[in-house]
């Protein structure tokens, strides 16, 4: 996905630079004709209105589902997490498949990074977690297995012993349907 990112930014910046190039070789000679002038702002106002629409038409395909508090209403569930340097302290570690849990973040010292990891170790759901603050985050268990809770900031010595679970099993909401 960041190579494909990467090579999308690289060309988009290639045909700008192309651009920008065109535009400066091609500026300081005599002054056009009044036609030729209004030719270039038709031009102008045609790829402007062009750049306006696919600005649009990208914008509404990747904002998609929207609202992206969607999971809101349909939280089933809620665990209460608590970093601390160095350890998780969860007030529950069960989850069943199409669960929506809202993880309330608090920490009582300094600054962690919780980050939710799903059975292939891709991260599914990330929050900062901040002294003085609450912070909330949602996710909806789509698949039964062992998910973990790594810290995703350096606090400290044994930051990289901040390691939780969670186990997902295969009942509740999926398996009643
Ligand atoms: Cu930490």
């Amino acid at each position: 996905m960041q190579s494909i990112a990467l090579q999308i930014t690289a060309g988009a910046l290639a045909v700008l630079t192309a651009g920008f190039a065109w535009v400066m070789y091609t500026s300081g000679g005599p002054l056009r004709s009044e036609a030729a002038t209004h030719a270039a702002y038709r031009l102008r106002h045609i790829l402007f209105l062009a750049a306006l629409v696919a600005g649009a038409a990208i914008a509404a395909a990747t904002l998609f589902p929207w609202p992206h508090d969607a999971h809101a209403s349909a939280i089933t569930r809620k665990i209460d997490v608590k970093a601390r340097q160095w350890a998780w302290e969860l007030s529950g570690q069960q989850a069943a498949v199409g669960d929506v849990v809202e993880f309330t973040l608090t920490t009582s010292d300094v600054s962690h990074g919780f980050g939710l990891y799903d059975p292939d170790n891709r991260l599914v759901a990330q929050m900062q977690v901040m002294p003085g603050f609450t912070n909330k985050v949602r996710h909806q268990f789509d698949r039964p297995g062992k998910y973990q809770i790594l810290c995703m900031e350096y606090c400290g010595l044994a930051h990289h012993a901040m390691v939780a679970h969670i186990d997902v099993a295969v009942t509740g909401a999926a398996a009643s349907k």
